[in-house]
């Protein structure tokens, strides 16, 4: 089950840490951000989602050290991963293997991250436009599902004023205020 949860903006510590500040934060403040939770407790599941939304392409990650040629590509791939960024799409993962904390920017006080820790069952729907980061937790693993409809413009825009003028970007902080 996920835990959701105010990230302390500490950066002296590993990012990999947990990094709880002490305030959580419930499923429906979460929904507030435009990010829906689900537990999945079978493929089949997230099948039924998927279904429903019309996602019809996957594939798996299976991030740990073993999977790169060395530990300079690992640091890499973690460090672009935790760079602020959003997608003109939505981003649905789900966990199937190992923990991963996925940073939301929170509305009402930009500075702060929600830090969302997902296990294995844990299905995220992040909106498109919605800032956000991904890393890795100190057990260095995780194995999931990346959702894609049938053409994948699933690109990564990092955090700029340019990204923030998009519409995707301009759609989402509106939709937002709505709530
Ligand atoms: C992203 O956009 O940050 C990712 O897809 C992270 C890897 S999925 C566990
Ligand atoms: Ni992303």
């Amino acid at each position: 089950m996920v835990k959701v949860y105010v990230h302390d903006n500490k950066s002296s510590i590993d990012y990999r840490e947990s990094h709880n500040s002490g305030t959580e934060l419930s499923l429906d403040e979460l929904a507030k951000l435009g990010v829906i939770y689900k537990y999945c407790a079978t493929e089949a599941e997230v099948d039924e989602i998927a279904k429903e939304r019309q996602y019809r392409n996957r594939d798996v990650v299976d991030i740990h050290q073993g999977s790169f040629k060395n530990e300079t590509d690992f640091n890499e791939k973690l460090a672009m991963f935790y760079k602020e960024h959003l997608h003109e799409d939505e981003e649905i993962r789900y966990c199937l293997e190992g923990t991963g904390y996925f940073d939301v920017r929170d509305a009402s006080t930009p500075e702060n991250w929600v830090r969302c820790r997902v296990e294995p069952g844990d299905l995220l729907i992040l909106p498109p436009g919605i800032y956000h980061r991904f890393t890795l937790t100190s057990g260095n693993h995780i194995k999931a599902l990346r959702l894609f409809k049938d053409e994948p413009k699933w690109q990564a825009i990092n955090r700029s004023t340019q990204a923030d003028a998009l519409p995707v970007r301009k759609d989402y902080v509106s939709r937002i205020n709505q709530y």
